[in-house]
């Protein structure tokens, strides 16, 4: 009876398609002038397979996501996911491979850097089931990083040698964002995966289990198609973000340690407008602190947005307003600090205890009412 149902509803071209074994996914933001020759390079590499590339592209304002869907309409093996008041390549990978259906999953960059030749070698090595991930290095003999300067290869260098905090596997190149992987193996990492900035491998491999049989396949890094790097100076941030929340992430929220690190600068910054105007500049302190207060709130708040919730960036309108709600909603925590820290003083607690608790009331309020009230609710992604 089921199956009578099931049928009634198949489509009429079914039997016609067969179903993708392999879904490459293209994370992409303002890539437009790669996006056919990502598709024509794939399309060369894996004749005769059954394949699909999924872009995953966070709204470019270049117009990428057009121009898959163009694609698309003449090759239906090409799908376009367009993520709206959203960025992370991360966070892109793992949204492309969820929505699909292949027992194998692939990730390219959407500007030709990675050899997609490889591709059908990385298949064959998870077909054979000699490994469940496909690694294309750059570092095992055989592969190269191209044409980078000196000062971009020691930084990749020594964030390679920082993942090693985070994953103790041998892996020569547990930077890349080229592999190939077992579904089975993705989903079984998939709830612990953090999902934040560039690095998804490393990730995938820090929320494996030791268990999981790694492969690496050299391949020579290429110079871009055509247009250009979205890696900027936060990148950075966003790869330490990702190794505290595999490190320590379960006992507390990365995103608030990010929140206090930025207070702490704050702090400084509070003291150095305090110390020019009272110090200096002899202005009355009541006004000097004033001041500093809320120059610090307002550099508190520029510092969260570029930083703590960089993938809910404000911007425009948008900012304005949130520099106002943050401004409200972190005198309100002052209160509270301040609040707390006199009662408990009053009761005889250690001055320096009582500072203490009346500080982190602070900072939990200001993180939990700013991260719903400033970001969550006027992020791009909300008010669109
Ligand atoms: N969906 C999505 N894709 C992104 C985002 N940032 C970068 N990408 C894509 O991720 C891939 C890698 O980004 P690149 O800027 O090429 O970074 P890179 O290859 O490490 O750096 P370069 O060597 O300078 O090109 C490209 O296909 C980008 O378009 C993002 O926020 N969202
Ligand atoms: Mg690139």
């Amino acid at each position: 009876m089921e199956t009578e149902v099931l049928d009634s509803f198949a489509p009429a071209h079914h039997a016609a398609s067969a179903a993708a074994e392999l879904s490459v996914i293209v994370p992409t933001f303002n890539e437009v002038d790669n996006v056919r020759e990502v598709v024509s390079r794939l399309d060369r590499t894996l004749q005769g397979r059954e394949w699909e590339v999924i872009f995953v592209d966070d709204d470019s304002p270049d117009g990428t996501a057009a121009r898959i869907r163009e694609v698309a309409q003449l090759d239906p093996r090409v799908r376009c996911i367009q993520r709206i008041g959203r960025r992370g390549l991360s966070s892109a990978c793992v949204e492309g491979m969820l929505s699909s259906s292949s027992p194998y999953l692939a990730v390219i960059d959407g500007d030709c850097q990675h050899d997609e030749t490889i591709l059908p070698r990385m298949l064959e090595v998870l077909r054979s089931g000699e490994a469940d991930l496909v690694v294309g290095s750059r570092y095992v003999s055989g592969g190269g990083i191209g044409r980078w300067d000196a000062s971009r290869a020691r930084m990749s260098r020594f964030a390679t040698r920082l993942s090693r905090a985070v994953i103790k596997r041998d892996l020569s190149d547990p930077m890349s964002g080229f592999f190939a992987v077992r579904r089975e193996t993705f989903e079984i990492a998939v709830r612990g995966l953090s999902s934040v900035g560039f690095k998804i491998l490393l990730d995938l491999i820090a929320s494996s289990p030791g268990t999981v049989r790694l492969k690496e396949i050299p391949y020579e890094f290429r110079n871009r198609h055509a247009g250009v790097s979205k890696l900027d100076s936060q990148a950075m941030w966003g790869y330490l973000m990702l190794l505290a929340d595999k490190l320590f992430g379960d006992i507390v929220p990365v995103r608030f340690v990010a929140f206090t690190l930025v207070g702490g600068v704050g702090v400084l910054v509070h003291f150095a407008v305090l110390t020019a105007l009272f110090g200096v500049m002899s202005i009355p302190f009541t006004i000097g602190q004033a001041v500093a207060a809320v120059v610090a709130m307002a550099s508190n708040f520029v510092l969260n947005n570029a930083l703590t919730f960089r993938d809910m960036r404000l911007r425009g309108w948008l900012w304005v307003k949130g520099l106002v709600s943050f401004t409200l909603t972190c005198s309100l925590g002052a209160l509270a600090n301040v609040g707390v820290a006199s009662y408990l003083f009053k009761r005889h607690t250690l001055w320096a205890l009582s500072a203490l608790a009346g500080i982190v009331v602070g900072a939990v309020w200001n993180y939990a009412m700013t991260a719903t009230y400033t970001w969550a609710k006027h992020s791009p992604k909300s008010s669109s």
